[in-house]
């Protein structure tokens, strides 16, 4: 324990027993104990309540609910003649899967910011009609919830824009377990066809799922459709194993799925060296007449490619040491509503919300008391790839496709997450009325931003300090963070809400490659990793959408040029005629498709002309760029030429509508060329200037596949981000307020050195971490 007298002494001896600076050692000492008395950090305290000022309208529907629903639609006096899940083939109608349905803005804004009643949920149901004269996969809204007897159901029809509603013909539709169980018996019978050479090739056979000789997994890829009149499939094999995505071999089957009458689906032909062979007997001809080869194999062993420590890398000096921490040593300074979502922070507060198929969104974000965004949200998390085989050339993943908010899952504390977040479960309908729960899915927690957010160093060479005061202000941000693993690949989403007003939306992805056999002279498609593996080159890209309301809905889009133009000046008149930069500003008019500009010579701000600053400018939040801010490379492809066109700029402005609310239609990717929702179709030539504006943001990476993507991708280069922040949306810079900052004076004849710390001690104090293993909780239906 040290007084302030003890430490003021300290400094004192500090700054006179150095000649002209304070002697370092003693100077951090001095800071380290500025405090009166040891406290215990309490970092697993739980944060204070707050309470939410109106209940949370964007909750997910309730487990009960979700059983009420369920039964209703159950009931054969409902008339949707629905079979069991668990019961139904093809061709009978059974629920795939429910959720929560968007509520319109217009219903909800009343009563948020009026007097109006809390706008009812509604479940959001999709039936997949094998048994219907025209087999589809139709989306139904059942509400109003809760459940009463003035529930009914009705079409979800409003929010696509393809041309059938939410209707998708039957060979469009998700391809299900059932769809797959379709195909095993082809599957099996053109591979047990080819066993030996592919058992001479390549190391293994394939009989079947649960035939005891198999030993290779067979996994498939999307789309699997052109346009909904045709259903395909491709089927890759790799090894089993932990790190099977890791050890492809060379061999594709391609299936021909159309229809729901399995007994016309046939086998369109088998690929391997780059060749297509469209029957047994030419694979056999081929491979008896020498032409085919493995030049690479692969390994069955893959402990190289597990995520174990690789003892024989060594070890790194001093890596035995824990690793620094960022922990919340003065006790949680954000408030949560646990009941309602609901979560206050350094003057931000935002309602959370979730659904299976688009994940964690973010409504009705306040700073200040000032709406900022209505609605944030990911919209589509998709990657296409690039290949000389019928897996990498072919595959567009849509990631909504396989609900991606269902994948998010337990966090690790203290890795994933810092020691001491707090965990919140995420809860969905599953496939049947139960809800099902995954525990510490999502994580809050405060974290330093790693540098202060402002300082300065007022210099004066004659103090004996140097300075005749220095300025210091801590920085951080509240992050919400959850790890979305679908398949291979682990995206982590991170939310940061900054001291600053600012808020920070970043994606990393790590796990594994979806690599590709390796051929020799093919580097075009990525590099080599390993002896048979080849790292397939791929884009992904992520769209969000941000429903800025900035103060009210009455928004436009300003564009900033930064020009150079040629002028004179007059003080100056031997220069003549020069060049100098320029701001133009102007407002985008009509809604767009758009990029951020080459250089960085446009700034992108959301503006209300009506609402100015102390200074008359219009408040505004700039659209900054952050890390890879890309788009899909290709615009042209016929596995997305039309499904994905949301992905094809970094940046989109539309006119806000309760009938559109989302970029992608989930079921999209197996409809590239007549989709269900067609983003080009939002830009109407709508103004947006004045309106309600939605803006569209693609983040992503041009993902290069290196070596160093073995075992796993790292999250510390992919990673890809975008910052909305102030931009004359204040009077000033939003840290004067802040507590948590030193204001240092140095005596200008002696060099003795007083601060203010405005009453905020650094703690002293023990921190007794927990095991993280010690919270993991299971999973659990209700
Ligand atoms: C449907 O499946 C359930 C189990 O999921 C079973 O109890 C029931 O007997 C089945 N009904 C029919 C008609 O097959
Ligand atoms: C009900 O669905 C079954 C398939 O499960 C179908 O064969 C039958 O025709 C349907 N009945 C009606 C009235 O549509
Ligand atoms: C949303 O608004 C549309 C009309 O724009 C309407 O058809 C629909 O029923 C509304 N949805 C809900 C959930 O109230
Ligand atoms: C594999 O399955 C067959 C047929 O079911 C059985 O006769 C055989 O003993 C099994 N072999 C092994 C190694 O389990
Ligand atoms: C989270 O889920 C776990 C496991 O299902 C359960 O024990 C726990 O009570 C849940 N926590 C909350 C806050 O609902
Ligand atoms: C400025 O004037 C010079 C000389 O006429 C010309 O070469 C240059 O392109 C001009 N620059 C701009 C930005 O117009
Ligand atoms: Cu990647």
């Amino acid at each position: 324990m040290v007084s302030k007298s003890v430490v003021a002494a300290l400094l004192a001896t500090a700054v006179s027993s150095a000649a002209a600076r304070p002697d370092p050692q003693l100077w951090k000492r001095a800071i380290s104990l500025a405090s009166d008395e040891v406290r215990t950090c309490s970092i697993y305290d739980e944060a204070p309540e707050t309470k939410a000022p109106k209940e949370n309208p964007w909750a997910p529907i309730s487990p009960e609910d979700t059983k009420a629903v369920w039964a209703y639609l159950h009931d054969p006096a409902t008339g949707l003649n629905l079979t069991l899940p668990a019961n139904a083939t093809l061709t009978d109608n059974y629920v795939f899967f429910m959720d929560t349905l968007h509520l319109n803005k217009t219903e909800v804004l009343s009563y948020i910011d009026g007097n109006g009643e809390k706008p009812p949920q509604y479940a959001r149901v999709i039936i997949f009609e094998g048994g219907k004269i025209e087999p589809v996969s139709q989306e139904y809204m059942v509400g109003p919830l809760p459940f009463s007897d003035k529930t009914t159901i009705q079409p979800y029809d409003y929010v696509f824009n393809g041309g059938k509603g939410g209707s998708i013909p039957f060979d469009g539709r998700y391809f299900d377990g059932k769809r797959s169980a379709g195909y095993q018996s082809l599957l099996k019978n053109a591979m047990a066809e080819v066993a030996d050479i592919t058992k001479d090739l390549f190391d293994g056979v394939y009989y079947g799922n649960g035939d005891n000789r198999t030993d290779l997994v067979a996994a498939s890829t999307g789309p699997n459709s052109w346009d909904g009149t045709q259903s395909f499939i491709t089927i890759m094999f790799r090894y089993p194993g932990l790190a099977s995505y890791m050890t492809p071999i060379d061999f594709y089957a391609i299936l021909d799925t159309t229809g729901t009458d399995i007994t016309t689906w046939s086998f369109r032909g088998y690929v391997t060296n780059t060749r297509f062979f469209p029957t047994a007997a030419e694979l056999r001809a081929a491979y008896e007449a020498g032409e085919l080869a493995n030049e690479f194999p692969q390994t069955r062993d893959q402990t190289w490619a597990n995520m174990e420590r690789k003892g024989e890398m060594g070890v790194r000096d001093l890596d035995d040491r824990a690793a620094p921490q960022s922990l919340e040593v003065g006790g949680k300074r954000y408030k949560v509503d646990k009941a309602q979502n609901y979560i206050e922070y350094m003057g931000w507060s935002f309602y959370v919300s979730f659904t299976r198929i688009l994940g964690v969104m973010f409504y009705d974000i306040k700073y200040k008391g000032e709406r900022i965004i209505y609605e944030l949200s990911l919209q589509e998390a998709a990657a296409q790839y690039a290949g000389n085989q019928p897996k990498a050339a072919n595959t567009v993943y849509h990631d909504t496709y396989f609900s991606i908010g269902t994948y998010s899952a337990t966090l690790v504390e203290g890795f994933d997450c810092p020691f001491g977040a707090t965990m919140f479960n995420l809860s969905f309908p599953g496939s049947t009325d139960k809800t099902e729960t995954h525990p510490q899915a999502l994580c809050i927690f405060e974290a330093d931003s790693g540098y202060p957010l402002a300082r300065h160093r007022y210099g004066s060479s004659s103090n004996p300090n140097g300075f005749s005061h220095l300025a210091s202000v801590k920085s951080s941000a509240l992050h919400l963070r959850h790890v979305a693993t679908v398949g291979n690949y682990d995206y982590l989403f991170d939310y940061a809400f900054h001291i600053d007003g600012s808020l920070e939306i970043e994606v990393r992805a790590s796990g594994y490659l979806q690599s590709s056999p390796y051929y020799k002279d093919q580097g075009n498609f990525g590099p080599r990793v390993y002896q048979g593996t080849q790292g397939s080159y791929h884009d992904h890209v992520l769209t969000f959408k941000a429903d800025f309301d900035l103060i009210d809905a009455k928004n436009s889009l300003q564009r900033t040029d930064l020009v150079v133009v040629n002028q004179t000046q007059p003080w100056f008149p031997e220069l003549g005629i020069f060049e100098q930069m320029e701001l133009k500003a102007y407002n985008m008019e009509k809604e767009q498709q758009f990029n951020f500009a080459p250089n960085g010579q446009s700034m992108f701000c959301i503006i209300n002309e009506d609402k100015v600053n102390k200074w008359g400018t219009p408040r505004g939040y700039r659209i900054v760029p952050g890390r890879s801010n890309i788009h899909l490379s290709i615009d042209n492809s016929p596995f997305s030429r039309k499904s994905s066109k949301l992905l094809m700029s970094q940046l989109a402005v539309t006119k806000q509508h309760d009938t559109e609310p989302y970029a992608n239609s989930w079921q999209n990717v197996n409809l590239p060329l007549a989709p269900q929702q067609d983003f080009a179709k939002f830009f109407d030539d709508e103004s947006i200037e004045n309106e309600d504006i939605v803006l569209w943001f693609n983040l992503g990476m041009h993902h290069f596949t290196r070596s160093e993507d073995v075992p796993v991708t790292l999250y510390s280069e992919a990673v890809s981000s975008i910052v909305f922040a102030p931009q004359n949306f204040n009077d000033r810079a939003q840290e004067s307020d802040l507590l948590n900052r030193r204001w240092i004076i140095s005596d200008p004849k002696t060099g003795a050195i007083s601060y203010e710390d405005y009453g905020v001690e650094l703690p002293t104090c023990k921190v007794a971490l927990e095991e993280p293993s010690s919270k993991i909780l299971p999973w659990s239906t209700v």
